[in-house]
């Protein structure tokens, strides 16, 4: 556990230091998401560095709300999918870090293209559908964002997903109460989205995104509770640009990047535990 919670400080050092270095990007949602991928690539996920575009025999990952590209790329690098030091090209000139994933790039680890919110559950759906037909026992993750939940795709893909008893199926929601122009119950208020998803037919937990020990037992129990015909939905609760405090629970955090001052006293609260890039 220790490991982990020094894992993810490297991943938020690099999340700051990569939007500050392209002047650019979305630091509040990655480092909300940091706890959860670090127990994702780190602990819970059968997966292989080694990148197989078709993930034959192994557990898939997919990046819906994509705008958090910065905690994907750093966890992909420092699980071993591609050299660290890549890191520094984000959002440059023909980088293979774009913006937003995209496949075109071949970026190790990357498997569907996302930015446009609302498609990676139906993605997601069809590659856990996918491996019922083959055979495979592994399990598809999807991640999003709350405010994401205002597409509609999304509604048609969590009905779909409960008719057709898609169970080897873990939806997490980034349920930060935050998106691009302020709070969710401002722009479009949510309700309660754990009720929505159970009344959808989903199985459903709720864990504390930030909280480590939390995270992985929920992960587990989330596991748990697949093959039993029901898809699992995770309202994973965070906090808007955790870890840097002058960033916490502020949606103008969503994407903007840093200056200069405002890194160094981010960097000041993050540990640098593997070595920055
Ligand atoms: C289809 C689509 N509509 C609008 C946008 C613009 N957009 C980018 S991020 C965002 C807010 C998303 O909110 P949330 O998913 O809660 O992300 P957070 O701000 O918490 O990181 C919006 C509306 C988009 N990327 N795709
Ligand atoms: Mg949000």
């Amino acid at each position: 556990m220790a490991e982990l919670k020094q894992i993810a400080s490297q991943i938020r050092r690099d999340i700051v230091r990569m939007v500050h270095g392209a002047s650019s990007g979305h630091p509040g949602g990655s480092l909300g998401c940091t706890d959860f991928f670090t127990a994702l690539y780190f602990n819970v996920m059968k997966h292989d560095p080694a990148f197989n575009m078709n993930a034959t025999g192994e557990d898939v990952f997919f990046l819906s709300n994509g705008h958090i590209s910065p905690v994907f790329y750093s966890a992909l690098a420092r699980s071993g999918y591609f050299e660290v030091k890549e890191l520094a090209t984000f959002r440059k000139l023909n980088s293979r870090l774009q913006g937003h994933p995209a496949t075109h790039e071949h970026l190790p680890g990357i498997r569907i293209a996302s930015g446009s919110l609302g498609q990676g559950m139906s993605v997601a759906i069809g590659a856990a559908l996918a491996k019922k037909l083959n055979g495979e026992k592994n399990i598809v993750y999807s991640l999003h964002g709350d405010g994401e939940l205002d597409e509609g795709q999304i509604w048609e893909a969590v009905m779909f997903a409960a008719h057709h008893k898609v169970d080897n199926l873990i939806s997490t929601v980034d349920w930060n109460g935050q998106q691009i122009d302020g709070p969710t119950d401002k722009v479009m208020g949510l309700g309660n989205i754990r009720s929505k998803f159970e009344a959808f037919g989903w199985a459903t937990i709720e864990m504390n995104g930030n909280d480590m020990d939390d995270v992985i037992a929920s992960l587990q129990k989330a596991k748990s509770m697949t093959g039993k015909d029901r898809p699992v939905a995770i309202m994973m609760h965070t906090v808007m640009g955790k870890g840097v405090d002058f960033m916490e629970n502020d949606h103008n955090w969503h994407g903007v990047a840093p200056n200069d001052e405002q890194l160094q006293k981010a960097l000041a609260q993050l540990p640098e535990t593997l070595g920055d890039y």
